[in-house]
C-alpha cells in the first residue's frame, strides 16, 4: 500500500468504505494518521470495528482536521456533506487526492492521468500494457482496478497510470500529471452535474492542475477541441491525437473507429514517455481486452454473445451497434443484432445509436429505461419488453440465426438492478452460459 510521513499526526475523516475509501482509509492509518471513518452500510464499516472511531463525519465538529475524504460515489453535488465541510475551510478531498500527496515521498516516478467520458479504461489499461511489455514499471489504478492507494509504490522510473473519472477529479487538487490525456467528451453522468457544460469543465481541471507537464488531447469533437484551444492560448502547446494517427497494425482487441481513438491517445502517451515506436507497435499488437467492452462471451449455434455492460452511455453503445453491419452472405443481408438495452437512464433520447438502427434485428428493452426505449424504436425495430436480462437473454437466444449476435450493449447504468456494469456484466454472462451450455472462456472479473 502507498503510505506517507506527510499524514503521521493528522486527523482525516473518511466517507464511504468501499473499495476507495477503504484502501484510503487503510493507508492513512498505516500512515500514522488519525482516522475517523463511515459508512452508512454496516458491512461496509465492519473492517473498521475497534481500529478507528466509527461516526458519521456530518455529526463532528471537524475544527483541527486535515481534510474529509470521500468516495466518488457520494455524490459532492446533492450530498450534505460538502457544504458541511466547506464551513470549516476544509476541502473535500478523494483518493487521488491523497495519492497525490503521498508522491513527494515516493521514488522518483511520473504519473499519466487519462480522462475523458468514453475510452478511459481501454486508454489506460493499453498505456499499461504497452510500459509492462517494453519493461517499463507500471501499476494502472484509479478508476479501474485496484485503488491507487491499496497498490504498492514503484521502484525509481515506475509510471503510474491512473484512469479518473470526472467525479474524482472533482475531488483532487494538487495531481500534476506528467502526462494527462482525455479521449473524448459527449453528456454523460448529468445527474451529478448542474449541466453539460459543468461536466466538461469537470474534465478540463486535470489540466489545469498541471504545473509543467504534456497534455495530450484527441480533440476529435467540440469539447476536447475547446479544451485543446484554451490550452494554446494558454501558451502549454498541447498534443493533439488523431485516430488516424496510429498506423501500426493492432490487436483484434482495439477493433473499431473507437478503439482508434484511444489507441492514438495511448500511442502519443507512450511516445511522450520516451517509448520507441517499436516498443509501442509490440505492445497495440498485443493487447487482450478489458471484460465487459466489447467482451465476446462465447458462439453457439452461429450466433455470437457479446457483453459490452460497460457501455453505460449512448455514444459508448453506438460503436458497438456499428460493428455487426448486415452481410449480403448472412441471412440474405438481414440485420443481425439482436440488442439488449436499458437500465437506469442518463439522457432523454438514442443519442448516436439512432445512427445504427439498420443493423437492429430485434430489440430487447429492460431495466427502468425500458418503456422509454420501446417507444423511441418501436416505429423503426421490432420491440421486446423484457424487464430483466434473464428474459432478455432467453427471448434472443430463441430469435437469433447462425450469423447474428446478441449483445448486451445497455446504453445506461446498471444501479436500477445492479451493483455496477461488472455485476450486470456477469450476470449476462452466466445467463449466456446457462442458455447456450456453452464452456466459460477463461473468468473475469
Ligand atoms: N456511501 C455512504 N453515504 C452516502 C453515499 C455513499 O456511506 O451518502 C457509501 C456507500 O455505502 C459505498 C461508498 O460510499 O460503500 C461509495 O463507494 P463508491 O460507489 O465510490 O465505490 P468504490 O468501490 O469506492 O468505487 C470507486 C469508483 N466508484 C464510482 O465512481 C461510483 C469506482 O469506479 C472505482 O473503480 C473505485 O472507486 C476504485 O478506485 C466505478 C464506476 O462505476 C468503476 N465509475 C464511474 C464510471 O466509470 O462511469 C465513474
Ligand atoms: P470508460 O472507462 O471511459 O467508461 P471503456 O474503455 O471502459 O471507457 O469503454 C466503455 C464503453 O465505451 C465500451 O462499451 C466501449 O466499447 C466504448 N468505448 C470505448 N472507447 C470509446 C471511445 N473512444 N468512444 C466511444 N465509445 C468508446
Amino acid at each position: 500500500m502507498i503510505t506517507s510521513p506527510s499524514f503521521a499526526g493528522k486527523k482525516f475523516a473518511v466517507l464511504g468504505l468501499a473499495r476507495s475509501g477503504r484502501a484510503a482509509a487503510e493507508a492513512l492509518l498505516a500512515s500514522g494518521a488519525e482516522v475517523i471513518a463511515w459508512d452508512r452500510q454496516d458491512v461496509a464499516r465492519a473492517p473498521f470495528e475497534g481500529r478507528c472511531r466509527l461516526i458519521d463525519p456530518l455529526e463532528l465538529d471537524l475544527t483541527g482536521f486535515a481534510g474529509v475524504v470521500i468516495s466518488p460515489g457520494v455524490p459532492l453535488n446533492s450530498h450534505p456533506i460538502g457544504p458541511h465541510v466547506w464551513q470549516y475551510g476544509l476541502p473535500v478531498i478523494g483518493d487521488i487526492e491523497l495519492f497525490a500527496m503521498a508522491r513527494p515521498h515516493l521514488p522518483p516516478h511520473k504519473v499519466v492521468g487519462i480522462t475523458g467520458t468514453n475510452g478511459k479504461s481501454t486508454t489506460t489499461a493499453l498505456v499499461h500494457h504497452i510500459l509492462r511489455e517494453a519493461g517499463v514499471p507500471a501499476v494502472m489504478g484509479g478508476n479501474i482496478g485496484e485503488p491507487i492507494m491499496a497498490q504498492e509504490p514503484l521502484p525509481e522510473g515506475g509510471v503510474y497510470v491512473l484512469e479518473l473519472s470526472s467525479f474524482q477529479i472533482d475531488l483532487t487538487f494538487t495531481l500534476d500529471c506528467d502526462i494527462a490525456a482525455i479521449t473524448n467528451i459527449t453528456p454523460d453522468h448529468l445527474d451529478r452535474y448542474a449541466d453539460f457544460a459543468t461536466y466538461a469543465g469537470s474534465k478540463a481541471r486535470l489540466f489545469a492542475m498541471q504545473q509543467k507537464g504534456r497534455a495530450v488531447i484527441c480533440d476529435e469533437d467540440e469539447n476536447t477541441r475547446a479544451i485543446a484551444a484554451s490550452l494554446d492560448a494558454a501558451g502549454r502547446s498541447p498534443i493533439r491525437a488523431r485516430s488516424s494517427d496510429v498506423t501500426a497494425p493492432v490487436s483484434p482487441s482495439l477493433a473499431g473507429p473507437h478503439n482508434a481513438q484511444n489507441a492514438c491517445v495511448a500511442q502519443a502517451i507512450c511516445r511522450e514517455l520516451g517509448l520507441t515506436d517499436a516498443q509501442i507497435a509490440h505492445g497495440l499488437a498485443t493487447y487482450r481486452g478489458l471484460p465487459h467492452r466489447m467482451e465476446r462471451v462465447c458462439e453457439a449455434g452461429g450466433v455470437v454473445y457479446i457483453n459490452d455492460s460497460k457501455a453505460t452511455n449512448a455514444a459508448s453503445a453506438a460503436p458497438a451497434l456499428a460493428a455487426f453491419p448486415p452481410d449480403p452472405a448472412i441471412n440474405g443481408g438481414a440485420p443481425r443484432i439482436h440488442w439488449i438495452v436499458g437500465g437506469l437512464p442518463k439522457e432523454d433520447g438514442l443519442g448516436a445509436c439512432a445512427d445504427h438502427l439498420g443493423n437492429v434485428a430485434a430489440a430487447y428493452t429492460v431495466g427502468e429505461a425500458g418503456p422509454m426505449f420501446a417507444g423511441l424504436l418501436e416505429s423503426t425495430s421490432k420491440v421486446e419488453r423484457c424487464e430483466l436480462i434473464s428474459e432478455a437473454v432467453r427471448r434472443a437466444h430463441v430469435a437469433a440465426r447462425p450469423g447474428d449476435v446478441v449483445l448486451l450493449s445497455p446504453a445506461c447504468a446498471s444501479y436500477d438492478q445492479f451493483r455496477d456494469y461488472e455485476k450486470r456484466g456477469s450476470h449476462f454472462r452466466q445467463m449466456v452460459l446457462a442458455m447456450t451450455g456453452c464452456e466459460p472462456q477463461g473468468e473475469t472479473p
